[in-house]
């Protein structure tokens, strides 16, 4: 393994991930994952995104989104079409897209995964988490958080005051570097133990990539990594919300 490539939230934007691979020129060596988030809210369907990512053995960890699908997936097997009819039209349209091999994939996709001094996870941490030690409702947590209040206890996202700090601003590298996505900055937000790197594709902003490469201890180097960006070809969300496409 000679670089590991980390991608932000795809969101079903395809063709902006071809691009950016394409300008990366990814080769077998390498060892690529996303962030989580995959599927819903852009262009592309999750079957089809699912498919992409195991063709080229691209990695990921579980995002909010995937947790979602999975629920809802369920439920459509057990209930059938008139559970649907509660769905928003892009729920639905990602459930029916699904055969059971993508749901075997979604399935087995982890929360987080470490490779050597790098950990991938959709969320955050706050400061009373270990990841060795998550029950289940705290695995889930760990794709939701996004900004802490003075106790460090997350606050939602409607709830959120300036003075709240993003969780990676006070996390103290006890696991490892991490890379995480699911709160959209305009540019990637780089602390010192980690960085997001949702830069909000499927809403209009660009696709990132970050790059590590092997440092002299045969770990990754977290000092002098590299961002690849590719910019989103369209508000695909902003459009869907207008009413724009289905
Ligand atoms: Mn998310």
């Amino acid at each position: 393994m000679k670089r590991v490539i980390v991608y932000g939230d795809l969101h079903g934007c395809l063709e902006e991930f071809k691009a950016l691979r394409d300008k990366i020129g990814i080769n077998s060596y390498d060892f690529e994952i996303c962030v989580g988030d995959i599927i819903n809210k852009g262009p592309y369907l999750a079957h089809i995104m699912i498919s992409y990512m195991q063709d080229h053995n691209i990695k990921a960890v579980l995002g909010n989104n995937e947790i979602k699908s999975i629920k809802q997936y369920r439920q459509y097997l057990s209930k059938g079409e008139e559970y649907l009819k509660t769905l928003r039209p892009f729920e639905a349209a990602t459930v029916l897209s699904l055969n059971s091999d993508d749901f075997s994939f979604l399935n087995s996709l982890p929360y987080f995964l470490k490779i050597k001094n790098l950990t991938v996870l959709h969320g955050g941490l706050t400061p009373f988490m270990s990841l060795d030690k998550l029950d289940c409702a705290l695995k889930r947590e760990i794709t939701l958080i996004r900004f802490l209040n003075e106790k460090f206890r997350p606050v939602l996202l409607s709830d959120q005051k300036n003075h709240n700090k993003f969780w990676a601003e006070v996390y103290d590298g006890r696991e490892g570097f991490i890379v995480s996505g699911h709160h959209p900055f305009k540019e990637p937000k780089i602390e010192k133990y980690a960085v997001d790197i949702d830069t909000g594709c499927v809403y209009g902003g660009k696709l990132t990539a970050i790059i590590f490469k092997k440092d002299d201890d045969n770990n990754f180097d977290t000092k002098n990594y590299e961002f690849v960006y590719q910019k989103s070809k369209s508000d695909y969300w902003g459009n869907y919300l207008n009413g724009k496409q289905k």
